[in-house]
């Protein structure tokens, strides 16, 4: 079978919260892939970080530096890529936070903050970014989503309750939006080891428990998305709609 169907060259992709951890190296999966790549991040010394190592390696990369909790930056930002003729033909919503505590204390700062940049920042960006997917009349949306859009654990509620609610937009965006050649779909990682797990894994209980609840035996490797990632941004996945592709070792599969 031709490898063609998973080749991103000629497509952008445009990937959020992409100047580290899962984003930057999901990133560069689809660079190496041969997508373009549009950066993001709000602090623009770290992005101008991540273009400049991903360039070194050859890749076709630039930096946009936006808030996607900030509709105008966000406007901003997509209006001057389109003048630059940067189209978006691939957009990854990585960007996430997690603000963990027990549902009873969270403050109003940490549940809003969650939902604002996890859910409604997903929104944002693709309700923009899908204008000139229309004018072209194709396009790709990836929202990464969770294990825990799907269950949780305690102390996660506000973190679940986004990444379900990004499981539900991922499918109302592909309802609404499949006619006009849009594929939405969700990218939902297990348990991976990055900046944002690296507590939990360093604690030996925790460590313990999740390479024995997860069939693998392991934590996943950001790596481990990549396959995903190219699959859900290519041509390869012309006909999904409304999926989530669970990356997680089997966790969610056992009790
Ligand atoms: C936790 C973890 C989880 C997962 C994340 C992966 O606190 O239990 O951070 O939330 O890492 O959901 O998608």
């Amino acid at each position: 079978m031709s490898t063609d169907l998973f080749d991103l060259t000629g497509r952008t992709a445009l990937v959020t919260g992409s100047s580290r951890g899962l984003g930057r190296v999901v990133a560069a999966g689809l660079g190496r892939t041969g997508a373009a790549l549009v950066l993001n991040g709000r602090n623009e010394q770290t992005l101008a970080e991540a273009v400049a190592g991903l360039r070194d390696e050859g890749l076709d990369v630039r930096g946009a530096a936006f808030d996607i909790a900030d509709t105008a930056a966000v406007d901003q930002a997509v209006t001057a890529l389109e003048r630059d003729g940067v189209a978006i033909d691939v957009l990854v919503n990585n960007a996430g936070i997690h603000r963990r505590g027990p549902l009873e204390q969270l403050t109003d700062e940490q549940w809003d903050a969650v939902i604002e940049t996890n859910l409604t920042g997903a929104f944002r960006v693709a309700r923009r970014v899908v204008r000139g997917m229309f004018e072209r009349g194709r396009g790709k949306i990836i929202n990464i989503c969770s294990l825990m859009s799907e269950v949780a654990r305690p102390t996660t509620g506000n973190y679940a309750a986004s990444k379900g609610g990004l499981k539900m937009l991922t499918r109302a965006m592909a309802v609404e939006w499949a006619g006009r050649g849009i594929q939405v779909n969700g990218l939902g990682p297990g348990y991976i080891l990055t900046e944002m797990t690296r507590p939990l894994a360093e604690d030996p209980e925790f460590d313990a428990w999740i390479r024995g609840r997860t069939p693998a035996g392991r934590w996943g490797r950001p790596e481990d998305l990549v396959g995903a990632a190219v699959f859900l941004a290519s041509r390869a996945s012309d006909f999904v709609n409304g999926q989530v592709v669970y990356v997680d070792g089997g966790i969610l599969a056992a009790l």
